[in-house]
């Protein structure tokens, strides 16, 4: 039979289940990665899962995220990870060598395998023909001890890149087309799979930008075949012993296909608040900018920095724009040094931020009040910045290079002919940032600072539900939303009753005070709910809380499965409509719940102030029924145990 790539490589690593798209399927994973800001979860779960050595092929914990290092707590994690991970047979990548997206790609990504992270932009290992894929920390931990990652099988959308990009258009343009088509909830369930004669022009780079802002689609993950641009590139890191040939059989069916010709899309931006409020830059017009940041997993590799060199080179940037520039790996950045591109950059006026998340995840260089703010980077959700009034812009490096000269969102098709980057044959490998974990770890000590604080267990679901709803919500509520993270509170990630303060603050600031006066309850959501980041702390902080369900239209993959691996249930709604008969303050109760979740996935909710009956849906698989029924994955796990 004939398969898709997607198909060939699930088929390849297929544990238990049949390739129809909806049904439960198990895959083994051969790699995993971490970082630090879900990866302290993760560890203590691995830990209390109580496996001695990892049994992946490779798994990398990697520290980008929490750089910022304002009071011990981050370097204490630090430093716990560092340990841990000596301690597991996990290797560890030091802060400072890169974002881990992009050293993945670089260094330990291979086209056929599978990849489980505890980040939602893992799908950037996609570029080079991975099948990689997010997960809450608590899934990665399991698939760290040797258990197959289960999902439902994917539907697949081929998307068919014909032609060629005009200049100074680029990946960034071709995603963001791609999510102003499918909108931020157009890929939940689904896997995009690159194909077409526009490939062979695409780096493996610029194939990763696409992959990695996949994310925003909802989507599994996406995918591109390893051809010879895939080959080039692994040989360049002295890696082509790990290059394997990987392409869709003639005649593989797909669920859906999108045509884009490549010609005629022109550079475009994602507007605030939405990574899909795509507009081209040219409609939004000469719109003035304080700020201007390149760098991020999307956008921060040797390409991107030396295209942005090479404009900004000999001119300088406007007096009214704060430029920073974060390069996505130590390899990025003393490559750019070595071949006078950051001289360049630097010359220009850009403030040089390490090489790390930083500024994406509001680590920093938070913008001033009301900034318009141009980034390279995937998200745009409000207040992410760590700057509430600030409106953030999501474009390519050609639009934030151009724009910083300019002051003003600027298309850069003005600035006449665009600068030709090419890549090296030899990208220059330094892994001495990558510690490799020691054959004997008998002198290893697992260190703990003082902010690791014990995560909350659920207890087995209750024969009777019963709660009032704390909040109503509306839809795409992010998991910035529900659990939110800057630099204030990212150094709280293993410390789950602080950060449980802050759960739902931006819609509702009495909310976690409500929710605790009230002993707990349950939150209404609308469609999408939980899009975004993978971190499980938008589960676990609820459940601290004592959420017991969430009822909505719809939810986001991976949001979803951290729920269910917490033991809070996710009703959705059969009809959409009946978001309208529920109200915040509303009592909802769930009549013998264990057999309603035991027997089938409609489950009845009693709205007893309206005096009214609505249908839910809970679409689990067997497993995950006992997962709920347990009070989740750990108490699961430790109950198949004995
Ligand atoms: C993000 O981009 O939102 C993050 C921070 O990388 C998250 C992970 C996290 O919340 O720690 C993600 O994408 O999963
Ligand atoms: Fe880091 Fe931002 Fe990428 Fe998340 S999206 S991994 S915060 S660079």
């Amino acid at each position: 039979m004939a398969r898709t790539l997607t198909e060939q490589i699930i088929a390849a690593h297929l544990v238990e289940g049949r390739l129809e798209a909806g049904a439960e399927i198990s895959l083994r994973i051969d790699q995993t990665l971490t970082q630090d800001s879900t990866g302290t979860m993760a560890y203590l779960q691995l830990e209390a899962i109580g496996i001695e050595k990892v049994k992946t092929k490779r798994s990398v914990a990697y520290i980008d995220h929490n750089t910022l290092q304002s009071g011990p707590e981050n370097a204490d994690d630090h430093r716990y990870i560092q340990t841990v991970a000596a301690k597991h047979g996990i290797y560890f990548s030091k802060p400072g060598n890169g974002i881990c997206h992009q050293v993945h790609l670089e260094r330990f990504a291979a086209p056929g395998q599978t990849l489980l992270g505890s980040d939602s932009h893992t799908p950037t290992a996609g570029g080079i023909g991975m099948l990689a894929i997010g997960a809450g920390g608590l899934d990665v931990a399991v698939a760290m001890a040797g258990q197959p990652y289960r999902l439902k099988m994917p539907r697949v959308c081929r998307v068919v890149l014909s032609g060629k990009l005009s200049p100074w258009v680029s990946a960034k343009d071709i995603i963001l087309e791609v999510l102003r088509r499918k909108t931020v909830k157009g890929g939940v369930g689904v896997v995009f799979e690159y194909g077409g004669d526009g490939l062979a022009a695409l780096s493996v780079p610029e194939r990763a930008t696409i992959t990695n802002m996949g994310a925003e689609l909802g989507a599994t993950t996406s995918i591109f075949p390893a051809d010879e641009v895939t080959y080039a590139f692994l040989k360049a890191q002295g890696r082509e012993s790990d290059f394997a040939p990987l392409k869709a059989d003639p005649g593989a069916r797909y669920d859906d296909e999108i045509e884009i010709d490549l010609a005629t899309i022109e550079p475009m931006a994602a507007c605030p608040h939405s990574p899909d409020n795509v507009r081209s830059v040219r409609a939004i017009g000469r719109l003035p900018v304080n700020q201007v940041i390149i760098g991020s997993c999307t956008n921060s590799s040797l390409r991107d920095m030396l295209l942005v060199a090479a404009i900004l080179k000999g001119k300088t940037v406007h007096p009214d724009v704060s430029f920073v520039i974060a390069p996505g790996s130590r390899q990025v950045l003393s490559m750019m040094a070595a071949c006078g591109a950051l001289g360049d950059i630097v010359a220009a006026g850009a403030r040089v931020l390490e090489c790390a998340c930083g500024p994406c995840i509001g680590m920093g260089q938070s913008p001033e009040t009301n900034a318009v703010s141009l980034r390279t980077f995937n998200r745009n959700f409000e207040g992410r910045s760590g700057t509430p009034s600030a409106q953030v812009y999501l474009v390519s490096p050609e639009v934030a290079a151009a724009s910083a000269l300019n002051g003003c969102l600027y298309d850069p098709r003005e600035l006449g002919t665009a600068p030709a980057v090419s890549m090296p044959d030899a990208f220059s490998v330094n892994d001495s940032m990558i510690i490799a974990p020691p054959k004997d770890d008998r002198s290893v000590e697992v260190i703990r600072g003082p902010n690791i604080k014990p995560f909350p267990l659920n207890a087995a679901l209750p024969g009777r539900l019963q709660g009032s709803v704390l909040i109503k919500l509306g839809d795409n509520i992010t998991t910035d939303h529900i659990c939110p993270s800057y630099a204030r509170l990212l150094p709280y990630r293993s410390n789950v009753p602080y950060l449980a303060n802050f759960c739902l603050e931006p819609c509702d600031p009495e909310f976690a005070q409500r929710a605790r006066q009230q002993g707990g309850g349950i939150i209404a959501g609308g469609a999408n709910y939980g899009q975004g980041s993978s971190r499980e702390h938008a589960a676990l902080v609820p459940l601290e809380l004592g959420i017991k369900a969430v009822i909505a239209i719809s939810f986001a993959r991976i949001h979803m499965d951290n729920l269910i691996n917490n033991g809070i249930l996710p009703l959705a709604l059969a009809s959409p409509d009946d978001y309208e008969r529920i109200s915040a303050g509303d009592e909802l109760v769930i009549e013998q719940a264990r057999d309603q979740v035991a027997s089938g996935s409609d489950i009845t909710v009693h709205n007893a102030t309206t005096g009214t009956a609505i249908l839910t849906r809970v679409q689990l698989s067997e497993r995950q029924r006992q997962m709920i029924l347990a009070g989740g994955l750990l108490n699961y796990i430790r109950q198949s145990a004995g």
